[in-house]
């Protein structure tokens, strides 16, 4: 187990009374600087949420994240439109990776049952005992026995290795061939440099910036274009070059130097997206979060698709009473459509993104969807908000998702049918109009109109 989907299943575990370690391949992060790469911040909405309920770490990570109640969109010229995630009071938050990491570490510790075991590098485990072998910082090997393992160790997961050489185990791994890049943007004069309640969103096709903010009142900016287009922007002055063209506005936000020292202080970073199941291996095993299910960023539920399994892991345990040979193959059958629902919905938006999305068509479909949602409020409900402001199981959204799609074309097709059968009728039939103005039509209607 590690960070952030390990930390909280320690906290799930701890909770009902089981006897927890906890492996972690680096140092205490508490202790260590800034990891380097991953994304600064992270979108946490209603699922991420009620997980972190359950073990009574909502409140604790809610009250560092900064509430984001809208998405703001910045057109090339500049001009800055808000479209709202949803009704009043609905929003998601940004939170603090490290910050999150920390918090729920030190939750897990809060359980007398939990030992934390920092810089454990797993060298191997056995399917049959589930013996576990680590190679410990001081260069020592150490052995350890579980009656259950839960891997929780990320897109890269050492545990899910054994998975790999067993029959009938199903694993798929993609890289897009977009990377990102993360640049700050400085407070000015000791406030937000933009309106900070606002996930900023420069949508340019293939290439697409957003920012997020931070308690410290900086942006985290987050680039993403394909890596073949970080690869010819070499020098300073093509970055300053390339902002010009497509993120005009942020140039002075972020400053022109900062930018380009910025830009090259890391190498692009990767993006991947991996699927495999079943999740379990006998009674012994189970994945979850990236070590189960990595997705691609564009849709902000990696964390808490992460969070949710382990939510729906302790549902069933609740269900089977612990009894893992239940539990493990339930957890699979139920848990397997919806992570694969998140992570094809999650590369699905990014070849739409890259494909045609610029600014004015962003603001055009979520206007579509929101006013369909507001004319029929139960009929229609945006994607993203199923997504977002729900329990709706992926999978299931996916597939209302679906329907509703053919609901509206037919609701569509028949208004049109109705417009062409309509004028050809009144062509061919032409009506005996009287001959009055349409103010006096109108009078007339408003008599019918009237009781007396
Ligand atoms: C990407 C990187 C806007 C944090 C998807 C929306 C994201 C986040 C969207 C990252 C987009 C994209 C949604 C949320 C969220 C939108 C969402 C994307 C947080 C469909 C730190 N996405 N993200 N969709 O609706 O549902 O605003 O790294 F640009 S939050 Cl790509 Cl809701």
């Amino acid at each position: 187990m590690v960070k952030k989907v390990g930390a909280l299943n320690a906290c799930y575990f701890a909770k009902r009374g089981f006897q927890v370690e906890v492996f972690e391949s680096r140092e205490d992060i508490r202790e260590a600087k800034i990891v380097k790469g991953r994304s600064i911040n992270l979108a946490l909405s209603h699922r991420g949420r009620q997980a972190l309920k359950q073990v009574g770490m909502e409140d604790t990570i809610v009250s560092k994240g900064i509430p984001m109640h809208s998405r703001m969109i910045h057109s090339l010229n500049g001009t800055q439109s808000p479209i709202p995630y949803g009704k009043k009071g609905q929003y998601i938050l940004s939170v603090d990776r490290a910050n999150l990491n920390k918090e729920l570490l030190s939750a897990a510790e809060t359980y007398s049952t939990t030992k934390l075991n920092f810089a454990h590098k797993l060298l191997n485990w056995s399917t049959e005992t589930g013996a576990m072998t680590f190679l410990r910082a001081d260069g020592a090997k150490e052995e350890i026995q579980a009656d259950l393992i839960v891997g929780c160790d990320g897109a890269f997961s050492a545990i899910r290795k054994q998975f790999l050489r067993q029959s009938r185990f199903n694993f798929s791994q993609t890289y897009i061939p977009h990377g990102y890049l993360e640049l700050t943007m400085p407070p000015i004069n000791g406030e937000f440099a933009m309106k900070p309640n606002y996930l900023h969103i420069w949508p340019r096709n293939t290439f697409m910036m957003i920012a997020l903010p931070n308690l410290d009142k900086t942006f985290t900016c987050t680039l993403f274009m394909p890596f073949d287009e970080f690869e010819n922007v070499t020098t300073g002055d093509q970055v300053i070059e390339f902002f010009q063209k497509y993120f005009p506005d942020t140039i002075p936000l972020i400053g022109a130097d900062a930018l380009k020292r910025d830009y090259f202080r890391l190498p692009a970073q990767a993006m991947v997206s991996v699927k495999c199941s079943p999740y379990h291996l006998s009674d012994k095993c189970v994945l979850m979060g990236d070590a189960a299910h990595a997705v691609v960023p564009f849709y902000g539920q990696g964390m808490n698709a992460g969070f949710e399994d382990c939510l729906v892991f302790n549902e069933i345990m609740d269900q089977l009473n612990e009894d893992f040979s239940a539990v493990l193959p339930e957890y699979t059958r139920v848990r397997v459509p919806d992570d694969h629902a998140i992570a094809d919905l999650a590369m699905y938006n990014y070849v739409e993104m890259r494909s045609h999305v610029n600014s004015k068509w962003f603001l055009f479909r979520k206007y579509v969807d929101n006013t369909l949602h507001m004319i029929m409020p139960r009929t229609v409900i945006p994607l993203y908000t199923m997504v977002t402001f729900t329990r709706i199981r992926y999978h299931e959204a996916v597939k209302r998702w679906h329907w509703q799609d053919k609901v509206i074309n037919q609701g569509l097709l028949c208004v049109a049918a109705s417009v062409v059968g309509g004028s050809y009728l009144l062509v061919r039939y032409p009506p005996n109009m009287p001959n009055i103005s349409i103010e006096q039509l109108w009078t007339r209607l408003q008599a019918l109109k009237s009781p007396f």
